[in-house]
């Protein structure tokens, strides 16, 4: 009988606590939400692999026109495959810190999209240090192989001497220098086929000592790739010619076995006066580059790089990654797929592209003064690129 009564007992509390249970349930929701199963048991499990990763709110995107999407809700989960990509030395560790600052600040503590930093000697671990510490992102340190670095073995070397003491007579700048013909060579034809930089088609290159004037709001990397580009600029200038004087002629002789490689709405007239002619001498700034990595690794920009690179132009003269990437671009690719970005505000010592679109300006909040860009300085080959457009 004493048992009977307690078990009554216990069903009418167990009752009373279910009735309660099921009132809550329909009357709050988010009573509901918490004491459901699924929510329950996800504590069991840990969080999932799917699940997009958290961000703070400090590290969300800008909500403007880009970052919006239809409904007015925030899209920050479109990423590229990229990273950016830094030549540098370990005795640029201060202008790689302040490059880095300041990209970290106007664009990638939002985005954080990783680094590959890449050095023809070992990495001092001070250095490594050093940068570890701006970023989040993840940061990789590599060697350039030997072979993809030094002055080849098959180059001339009286021939190599007597170009480089002519240039140094000739007070062009680095003109003496075999390990700046070292960079351009490797910048021109083998940075791309790192194997850290492998893995990644997109890249954006950064310098040490390089200035970014305005806050990006948006990704320029998703944005290319959606607009099918495949080589942005924020500088072009001409070319000091005694630092290429046969690389025309060889491009020209290159494209004559090769006219297939030649697009068919391309931007010859960026590069010349005279329908091919001669060159002006115009170019893209290549310390500033964002570009689709399946262009150089092409089997066009592959051949024309090995053919260049026989011709022994890097050491016999002094040609640059700048005039080689640009010619490339230029005459490989269909003009529309070139993209000059006004909204980057970007300074390398002289030069500084400031945005012209006074919105963009306000917009990007840059430390430029857009009077002072060099957009339409006597120096600059803007005009010749707007006349194309
Ligand atoms: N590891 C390494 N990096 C180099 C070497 N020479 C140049 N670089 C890097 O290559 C890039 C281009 O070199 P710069 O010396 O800036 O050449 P530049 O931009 O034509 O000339 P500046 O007006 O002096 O900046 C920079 O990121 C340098 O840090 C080198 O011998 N070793
Ligand atoms: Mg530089």
């Amino acid at each position: 009988m004493k048992m009977n009564m307690t078990m009554r007992y216990i069903l009418v509390v167990l009752g009373a606590i279910l009735t309660l249970h099921y009132i809550l349930t329909l009357t709050h929701s988010s009573y509901s939400e918490a004491t459901s199963l699924s929510s329950i048991t996800s504590h069991f499990r840990g969080s999932s692999n799917n699940e997009p990763e958290k961000t703070t709110p400090d590290s969300r995107p800008f909500p403007d026109d880009e970052t919006l999407s239809n409904n007015g809700t925030l899209v920050y989960d479109r990423r590229a495959n990229a990273t950016f990509v830094i030549l540098a030395r370990n005795s640029d560790v201060d202008g790689t810190v302040r490059s880095i600052r300041e990209v970290e600040d106007r664009f990638n503590r939002h985005w954080r999209y990783p680094y590959v930093l890449l050095n023809d000697v070992e990495w001092d671990p001070k250095v490594k240090e050093r940068l570890s510490v701006l970023t989040s992102s993840r940061m990789e340190f590599g060697v350039i192989p030997r072979d993809d670095w030094v002055q080849p073995g098959w180059i001339d070397e009286e021939k190599a001497t007597a170009g480089r003491n002519k240039m140094v007579q000739e007070n062009v700048i680095y003109g003496g220098s075999v390990s700046y013909r070292n960079m351009c060579r490797f910048n021109s034809g083998f940075f791309f086929r790192h194997p850290l930089v492998q893995r990644y088609r997109w890249y954006w290159r950064i310098e040490p000592d390089v200035h970014f004037h305005c806050d990006l709001n948006f990704d320029p990397f998703v944005w290319m790739e959606e607009k099918e580009k495949a080589y942005a600029f924020t500088i072009a200038m001409y070319e000091f010619e005694k630092t290429i004087p046969t690389l025309w002629r060889e491009t020209m002789d290159f494209l004559k076995l090769h006219p297939e490689y030649v697009a068919e709405d391309n931007a010859m007239g960026f590069l010349s006066e005279n329908g091919g002619e001669t060159y002006n001498l115009c170019h893209f700034w290549s310390n500033f580059e964002i570009a689709d990595m399946d262009f150089w690794r092409s089997k066009a920009y592959m051949d024309y790089f090995e053919y260049l690179d026989k011709k022994g132009g890097f050491y016999y003269e002094r040609w640059g990654d700048a005039p080689v990437h640009s010619l490339a671009a230029a005459l490989f690719l269909p003009k529309g797929k070139i993209q000059f970005f006004d909204e980057i505000g970007y300074e390398h010592n002289p030069y500084t592209h400031c945005p012209q679109n006074e919105e963009t300006w306000k917009k990007g909040r840059c430390s430029c003064a857009r009077e002072r860009s060099f957009d339409y300085d006597g120096y600059s080959c803007m005009s010749k690129w707007d006349r194309i457009q």
